[in-house]
């Protein structure tokens, strides 16, 4: 790894590292993907540089975003999915956020090893959570990484997280179609569901439906539907409740042809680029937002000041409004020097 920075500096990137990213080399492109990763504010720059050069190559990929708890069948899926994909002539690039790593320092996706056949295939990418980072950087790194794979001519690049705290809304907002997969166990489920995520969804796939659990699959997809019915479609997509199998492949097959459909229809009435369009005009705000907040409270002279305002409030000496003004007066006085981290 090359977080550290101190190995790092002699290393840089020139014009035969970008070819080699733009022929699909997979080394390349672990490496870029290390580069978006790095928080070092030199690499960072470095990063930008190298996306900016790459981005006329990016945006023709099929971007799959799929959550759903620990233990339901992601990797499974996504491994059967893959190589199915990859025997229909596609290259497929396998992302995960993770946002458990840096709060219990292990990880409930990095499991390579349930995708092992995957990896092994030339036209396959599988990249493990940055293990590192706040979600905020954590999702940044991944949009990247999307434009990466695609400038590396991976046509389908599917994203994958464990839906804790804000992860799977942030998958949502940079991927083309969501899917949260659920077990068929239904019962209440429906209820436990985590708030919003139905209307998130652009499909809900119940996996395991197999053997002795297929009878209750489709009996929890006959609920989700119901439930799916009751939501007001925010496109021309009503989102689908179906039932797959990564043992037996069983809705496999189904599945992609729902995908297909959905990106056909989707492109037909102009929906497709307006989302992305959206997708990128929010992530546009997000980091202004971001950064703005950041480089203030990092302000030498807010750090320095703000406490005295902050008391000068409290005291009954200056409205809250008069001492917010004060200090961003005091900010937009020195230039401060915006980055990213
Ligand atoms: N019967 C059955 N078991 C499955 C299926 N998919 C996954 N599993 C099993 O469910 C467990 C969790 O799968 P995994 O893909 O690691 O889930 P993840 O934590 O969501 O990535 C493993 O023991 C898998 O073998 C399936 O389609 N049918
Ligand atoms: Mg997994």
């Amino acid at each position: 790894m090359l977080k550290g920075g101190t190995n790092y500096v002699a290393w840089r990137w020139d014009i035969t590292d970008i070819q080699l990213l733009l022929t699909g080399n997979r080394r390349a492109l672990a490496k870029a993907i290390t580069l978006v990763e790095s928080q070092h504010p030199q690499h960072r720059a470095q990063a930008q540089q190298l996306l900016q050069k790459i981005l006329p190559h990016t945006g023709k990929s099929f971007r799959i975003g799929i959550t759903g708890v620990p233990g339901v069948g992601k990797s499974t899926l996504i491994e059967v999915l893959g190589l199915y994909l990859i025997e229909q002539g596609h290259k497929v690039a396998v992302l995960a956020v993770d946002p458990s790593s840096p709060v219990s320092g292990g990880s409930l996706l990095a499991d390579k090893t349930r995708m092992e056949e995957l990896s092994r295939q030339p036209q396959a990418f599988i990249r493990p959570s940055p293990s590192q980072g706040l979600l905020g950087g954590v999702a940044q790194a991944t949009r990247e990484s999307i434009l990466l794979c695609e400038a590396a001519g991976y046509d389908v690049v599917i994203v994958e997280t464990v839906g804790v705290g804000q992860s799977e809304i942030e998958v949502a907002s940079m991927v083309d179609f969501f899917m949260v997969l659920l077990l068929p166990n239904a019962g209440d489920e429906i209820q436990g569901l985590k708030k919003g995520i139905l209307e998130l969804a652009d499909a809900l796939v119940i996996t395991k439906a197999d053997g002795e659990q297929i009878k209750a699959a489709e009996v929890a997809a006959g609920r989700y539907r119901n439930a799916l019915k009751l939501l007001t479609p925010h496109c021309f997509w009503q989102p689908i409740a179906c039932c797959c199998s990564a043992l037996t492949h069983e809705g496999i097959g189904a599945l992609w042809r729902l995908l297909l459909d959905y990106q056909q229809q989707a492109k037909a009435n102009h929906y497709w680029q307006q989302k992305r369009l959206e997708q990128n005009q929010q992530w546009l705000d997000k980091l202004v937002e971001g950064l703005l907040l950041r480089n203030f409270y990092q302000h030498p002279k807010i750090v320095q000041q703000r406490n005295e305002y902050r008391e000068q409030v409290l005291k009954g000496q200056l409205t809250p409004l008069q001492a917010a003004e004060q200090l961003i007066e005091i900010f937009l006085q020195t230039p401060p020097n915006l980055l990213f981290n």
